[in-house]
């Protein structure tokens, strides 16, 4: 028979509250009696996982270095961690997926969007998430929750105009896939950024999409 697994990411710019989204997500999927894992880019398996503390606490990488380290990434993620799942009918839940290298290293760090979907189709193929829940977060906003929170990786110390940058880069994606992608508006309290978390996925769930 075949999976009927679904493939959920989770995508915003620092301090968007994708923590608190996860346990919003899980306790929505224990709620509906779904088996599922949890998972993270970059990282979410051995490999990858050495891959993101290069990629996080490096002192400098070359853009396209960056790119590249990404998908290489990503792909040790996706053949050993998310098609297997998914094959054996669990759910996968992403911290971050393709999405994430259209906004940071695409409109981020100034890589040509045709770049990113030529790795793009010869990592990820048809293994598209089937929902994707972006947090849409101000940037000054973000970045003062993630100050607050916690020392900064390599990424997060860049400038305010880095992640305006990144905010139009998750738009872009928005535009382009209206009905995978849905925006939260992440600047409000949790309470309600939590409301409307719940109301996508339950009308996701409606529409069988999930
Ligand atoms: N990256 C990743 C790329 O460049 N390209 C790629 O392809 C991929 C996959 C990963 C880095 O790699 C980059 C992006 C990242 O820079 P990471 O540590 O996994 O690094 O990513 P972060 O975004 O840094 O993840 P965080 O765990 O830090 O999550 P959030 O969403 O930034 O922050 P969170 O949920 O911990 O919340 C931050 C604080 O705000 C509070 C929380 O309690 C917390 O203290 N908060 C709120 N406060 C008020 N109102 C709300 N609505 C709030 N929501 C949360």
């Amino acid at each position: 028979m075949m999976s009927t697994a679904k493939f959920i990411t989770l995508e915003g710019s620092e301090g968007a509250g994708k923590t608190t989204a996860l346990n919003v997500i899980k306790a929505t999927l224990d709620c509906w009696g779904v088996t599922y894992v949890i998972t993270r880019e970059p990282g979410g398996e051995k490999n990858a996982e050495a891959i993101r503390e290069l990629l996080l606490h490096s002192e400098h990488l070359e853009s396209t270095t960056e790119l590249l380290l990404m998908f290489a990434a990503r792909n040790e993620h996706l053949e050993k961690v998310i098609r297997p799942n998914l094959a054996q009918d669990i759910w996968v839940v992403s911290d971050r997926f393709v999405d994430a290298s259209f906004a940071y290293q695409g409109t981020g760090r100034g890589i040509a969007w045709s770049t990113l979907e030529y790795f793009e189709n010869m990592v990820v193929g048809d293994t598209q998430p089937d929902l994707t829940l972006y947090l849409d977060v101000d940037p000054e906003v973000g970045l003062k929750r993630a100050a607050d929170r916690s020392e900064k990786d390599r990424i997060e110390k860049e400038n305010l105009v880095f992640f305006e940058n990144i905010r139009q880069g998750y738009l872009k994606r928005l535009k382009q896939f209206p009905q995978r992608i849905k925006k939260i508006n992440a600047n409000r309290d949790i309470a309600a950024v939590t409301q409307q978390i719940i109301h996508e996925l339950e009308k996701a769930r409606e529409q069988r999409v999930l």
